[in-house]
């Protein structure tokens, strides 16, 4: 039994930003912000079930605090912290209609970096214990520094994001996140607050059997959709895979990545262009899943190649193993 103690998360940032001598160091102060959020909003998470924090904001709490929803709750921590950090220079988050812009109180827009997230995808799952997560997108503002951000900021391609990743708050907490040079997860010790180096350097591992989708939409997929699922069960040629589905982005996708799988939420009817929004779910994702050996696509083109045209517009999704996504996209006709 190695005595050795794993890497804690800034170890691992301190020796990443040895990589990139030239940079300010405002990249690794932005990831440990998202650190010190991660484990306020994990403790009020893990609190949910006792307080009565779950239900609908606006009312009051046990304690007699103005209660908030988890989410709302979430979104203000991840917006307090990377405000009082003094690191970013806009903030983007699903509860938040328009994009943020912070002006660091000695500084006119010196930051370099705008935050997309969020907060807490799932969290219609937390009265019933199942994992949620916070994903987050990191960019380098496009405009020039010294003057506002624009939406132009966050409005970029999935593949110009400098950092992405997720906190699952689950059985374990952990942050998983990649700088483009590999996918890194770590794990939280709540006894002590600090998250570990516990699954260096994630790939998809070979042979993947699962896929992960909501089968009750099953009578709006498109046709191609349709035949893809019923090839997933055929008793043929390593068939059936394992049909995985929890309803929640962060935990169906790190299940696929650490057993193998492929994701897909498809577009519909009633949902033209799906339902998870491109900028602060699947962009993320997506990066994750390319860095992991894996693949993402809206069924047409990577999605890391979309030019998005707003803040908060949704997209069909297929992420996961790259053998998957290459059986799927044959009836996709990719
Ligand atoms: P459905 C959670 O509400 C979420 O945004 C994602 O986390 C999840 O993948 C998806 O929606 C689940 O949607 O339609 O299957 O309930």
């Amino acid at each position: 039994m190695s005595n050795k103690q794993p890497k804690t998360l800034g170890e691992f940032i301190i020796e990443n930003q040895a990589a990139f001598p030239y940079s300010s160091g405002e990249l690794s102060r932005l990831i440990n912000a998202i650190r010190l959020a991660a484990k306020v909003v994990n403790h009020e998470v893990n609190k949910a079930g006792l307080v009565d924090i779950i239900g609908q904001a606006g009312g009051v709490n046990i304690q007699g605090e103005e209660q908030q929803k988890l989410d709302v709750l979430a979104n203000n921590l991840f917006i307090q912290t990377l405000t009082n950090r003094e690191i970013v220079c806009g903030i983007a988050s699903e509860e938040e209609d328009h994009f943020i812009s912070i002006n660091s109180k000695n500084k006119d827009y010196q930051n370099n970096y705008v935050v997309l997230f969020d907060p807490l995808d799932g969290s219609s799952n937390i009265d019933v214990n199942v994992s949620v997560g916070t994903i987050f997108s990191i960019y380098r503002r496009i405009t020039p520094i010294g003057t506002p951000v624009t939406l132009a900021d966050f409005l970029q391609r999935g593949r110009a994001q400098v950092a992405a990743g997720y906190i699952i708050y689950g059985t374990s907490t952990m942050l998983v996140y990649t700088t483009g040079d590999g996918v890194n997860g770590f794990t939280l010790n709540p006894a002590i607050g600090t998250f570990y180096l516990s699954h260096p350097q994630m790939q998809f591992p070979k042979n993947p059997k699962i896929y992960s989708i909501n089968e009750g939409h099953y009578a709006y997929f498109p046709e191609a959709i349709k035949k893809y699922l019923k090839y997933c069960q055929d008793s043929v040629e390593g068939r059936p895979y394992t049909a995985r589905y929890i309803g929640s982005l962060v935990s169906d996708f790190h299940r696929n990545l650490i057993k193998g799988g492929i994701f897909l939420y498809p577009e519909t009817a009633q949902a033209p262009k799906g339902k998870l929004r491109l900028l602060y779910e699947c962009n993320p994702m997506a990066l994750l899943a390319e860095q992991a050996g894996g693949d993402a696509t809206n069924g047409k083109i990577a999605i890391l190649d979309i030019l998005p045209e707003t803040l908060h517009e949704r997209t069909p999704f297929y992420c996961g193993h790259k053998k998957m996504m290459t059986e799927l996209h044959r009836f996709l006709k990719f």
